[in-house]
């Protein structure tokens, strides 16, 4: 088989990535090692910035996102007994998230893949990139006992951080960098009215709580756990009990509480790989970075990675502008360093971290203050949360 570019990863990125090219006239293979419903069952983001909304659209599959999307012009962060609103339309120009689950992303992107007729292959074993220095590189994978090989122009490893596309680059050309935090999120999503119609970030001396949503019928919430908490230890009732305890009063009191769906723990780790990319394979998403989940980052910096990619391959095929390709890893890098900072400084403020000493505590307590007191500590948090505008790729 031949096309000019094999996407490694049905996730977001993959697929996002392969509707734009799709959009642009490059021909692409998406080669993905598990089943899709088994893409579509892990629930995970949930915050959209403007940026990745504006992409879906571009890339022709915002419709549903737009009817059954809900547009957040706020979200709001507890702590001391205290409530404070971010309004994000006035402290920023304008700019609101929308609140619409990765699973439906992902839907309507595998929809749109079905409809475009483009080649995709579920449960392809051991992929592997080859020959990725010379000028025609190729994949090979497995299916159903049988070997194929792809030969292409240029391959993206959109498959996440357990992928096989940065382990296939060798160990010394790549810098990592690396934090892991003591602790995870442990999630639950039930068929239950929000307790709030907007997000509340909560910052309790127990541990970091998170009240979000997926629709006005189903909420997703959060509670900060220890490392070694393993989901099983936890009952639907000792989640509910722990929520309550960490949410403001009057929040507690109106929470409803129901079966879960879907419960998992998160763990929380600060990832970046440099270059993002080698020869002719480009890392996006997930497979180059990692961010805790505090600040709403991951999807939404993967987004701006599949942006950036499919803005040079459009100007590589369509304006033989070859030499941009070379330039894909520092553009990224930018947007993927200011999200690494925010979900840095946003989950230290917020969470209890056994590692954090009492003097940083202390620190970060006051920060807090700053940033949720003041006009000009608002603006910050406001800006960043709703995200920094892609690089124009010239
Ligand atoms: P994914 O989603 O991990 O998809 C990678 C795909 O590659 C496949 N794969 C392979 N395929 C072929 N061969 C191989 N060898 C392969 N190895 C792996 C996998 O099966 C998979 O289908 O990466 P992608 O596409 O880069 O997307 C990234 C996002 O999933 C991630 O950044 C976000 O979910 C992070 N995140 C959030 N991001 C936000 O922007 N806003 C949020 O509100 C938000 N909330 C969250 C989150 C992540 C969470 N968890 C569980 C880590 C909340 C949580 C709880
Ligand atoms: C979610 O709804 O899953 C969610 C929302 C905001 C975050 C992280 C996760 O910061």
């Amino acid at each position: 088989m031949k096309t000019q570019v094999v996407i490694i990863g049905a996730g977001p990125s993959g697929l996002l990535l392969g509707q734009l090219l799709n959009k642009q006239g490059i021909e692409n293979i998406i080669l993905e090692r598990v089943t899709p419903e088994y893409v579509l069952g892990r629930i995970r983001a949930g915050v959209l910035e403007q940026g990745f909304a504006d992409l879906m659209r571009k890339a022709g599959v915002g419709e549903r996102m737009d009817r059954e999307g809900e547009v957040h012009d706020g979200f709001e962060i507890a702590y001391n007994g205290k409530r404070v609103r971010i309004n994000l339309n006035e402290l920023t120009d304008g700019d609101t998230v929308i609140v619409y689950g990765q699973t439906e992303v992902t839907r309507d992107l595998m929809d749109a893949r079905v409809k475009s007729g483009q080649y995709s292959v579920y449960e392809a074993r051991n992929v592997q990139p080859h020959d990725l220095t010379e000028e025609h590189p190729y994949v090979t994978y497995e299916k159903d006992g049988e070997t194929f090989r792809i030969d292409c122009d240029y391959i993206a490893g959109c498959d996440g951080f357990y992928g096989v596309s940065r382990k296939s680059i060798p160990a010394e050309c790549l810098k990592e960098y690396e934090r892991v935090y003591p602790g995870g999120w442990l999630g639950v999503l039930a068929e239950t009215p929000p307790v709030n119609p907007e997000l509340v970030y909560v910052c309790h001396d127990r541990g970091f709580a998170l009240c979000s949503m997926r629709s006005k019928t189903r909420s997703r919430y959060y509670i900060q756990v220890g490392s070694a908490d393993k989901v099983e230890q936890w009952s639907d009732e000792a989640f509910w009990d722990e929520l309550k305890r960490r949410l403001p009063e009057e929040l507690a009191a109106k929470l409803i509480t129901g079966k879960s769906i879907e419960k998992s723990i998160a763990p929380m780790r600060s990832f970046v790989v440099e270059p993002m990319q080698y020869g002719k394979l480009f890392l996006l998403g997930d497979a180059a970075h990692i961010v805790p989940p505090t600040g709403a980052k991951g999807l939404n910096t993967a987004a701006s990675d599949v942006y950036t990619l499919s803005s040079i391959l459009e100007k590589v095929y369509g304006e033989g502008r070859s030499d941009l390709a070379s330039k894909y890893s520092e553009i990224c890098l930018r947007r993927v360093w200011d999200g690494e900072r925010f979900s840095w400084w946003m989950s230290n403020m917020l969470h209890k971290f056994e590692d954090t000493s009492e003097f940083e505590r202390k620190i970060y307590n006051s920060e807090l203050e700053f940033f949720l007191n003041t006009e000009s500590g608002r603006k910050v948090l406001a800006q960043q949360y709703v995200g920094l505008p892609y690089d124009a790729i010239e």
